[in-house]
């Protein structure tokens, strides 16, 4: 997914090279060699403040470092590595830990159109079924055939969907979904919603609505990595609603790297997940460490 990237990083690695001679690196030097790699991440949709803490990270590292020409790329690569690692690395969310505190539990999915949040549902769902009693709240109750495509996968996977009539209040959904999940004795609620946009003022209150009623233990924004440098802005649009963690879809099909930095940075909240195709197995656990290797393979 990190090929543009990758490619970037090598060209980088090359150039830093050779202006690495066997002497202190000046600041000149590490900024003609940090220019290149501002480009690569620009052209991968990384965002312009995230950019500048890479650059200020590697620049308080590098400066001043006697390095020989043998060691300097691996010795940026270190550095590039250190500061990309660090923009990643937000505290992480165990969804064992808040299914096992709360009973049950209610996981509720929010995001734009078509970011992957019903799809991401049954992901979810297909990886906890084994192990728990799942059950799945049709809470977007405004889309046409959302109610049909959320019980598809509850028959697939053989899920109980707890479902109203379109157009009824996706509070009310969820909050039968979290009671009968209560009865059943059931372990947690994964919950659907409608997708939206800060411009549906009548959609984004809706989903304040059911956040205040239903009290989630763990808000999940799902954005798409398609979005590009937009994932950014997506994600400050949930603020007003609040999220805890981010599922980053399609980076099976983004061919740039760069959302992901700039949204686990930006938004300070972890990736928890990241969808990378349309079947139920095409979802992997974040791991910040995985990741910048992947990116500097
Ligand atoms: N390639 C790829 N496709 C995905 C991924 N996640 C979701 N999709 C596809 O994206 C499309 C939209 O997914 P949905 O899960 O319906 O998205 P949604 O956010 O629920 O959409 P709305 O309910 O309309 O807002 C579907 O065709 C999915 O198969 C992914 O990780 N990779
Ligand atoms: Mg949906």
């Amino acid at each position: 997914m990190f090929g543009n990237l990758k490619d970037s990083v090598k060209n980088f690695s090359q150039k830093a090279k050779e202006s690495v001679t066997e002497k202190e690196l000046s600041e000149d030097e590490v900024e003609d060699v940090l220019w290149d790699l501002e480009e690569a991440l620009l052209q991968n949709n990384v965002a312009y403040d995230v950019i500048e803490t890479i650059k200020e990270d590697m620049t308080e590292d590098l400066v001043g470092e006697s390095v020989t020409r043998m060691q300097g790329e691996s010795f940026i690569r270190e550095s590039l590595h250190d500061a990309i690692h660090d923009v990643l690395d937000q505290p992480p969310i165990d969804i064992d830990t808040v299914i096992q505190e709360n009973d049950p539990a209610l996981i509720l999915f929010m995001g734009f159109n078509g970011s992957g949040k019903t799809t991401s549902i049954a992901k979810i769902a297909s990886r906890l079924k084994d192990e728990y009693e799942v059950v799945l709240a049709a809470g977007d109750t405004f889309r046409s055939a959302a109610i049909d495509q959320l019980q598809e996968h509850g028959d697939n996977l053989g899920l109980t969907v707890v479902a109203h009539e379109y157009g009824a209040d996706p509070a009310a959904v969820i909050y039968d979904a979290v009671e009968h999940a209560d009865k059943e004795d059931a372990d947690v609620v994964l919950a659907d919603t409608a997708g939206r946009s800060h411009t549906d003022q009548n959609l984004m209150a809706q989903l304040k609505k059911v956040v205040e009623v239903n009290d989630p233990d763990l808000n999940v924004l799902v954005v798409d990595a398609l979005a590009g440098n937009d994932v950014v802005q997506q994600a400050e649009q949930y603020e007003a609603v609040g999220f805890d963690g981010i599922i980053l879809t399609k980076v099976d099909v983004d061919k740039k790297g760069g959302s992901a930095l700039s949204l686990g940075y930006l938004t300070g909240k972890p990736i928890m997940y990241l969808g990378t195709g349309q079947q139920y197995e095409d979802l992997e656990a974040f791991d910040a460490d995985t990741m910048v290797d992947r990116l500097l393979e």
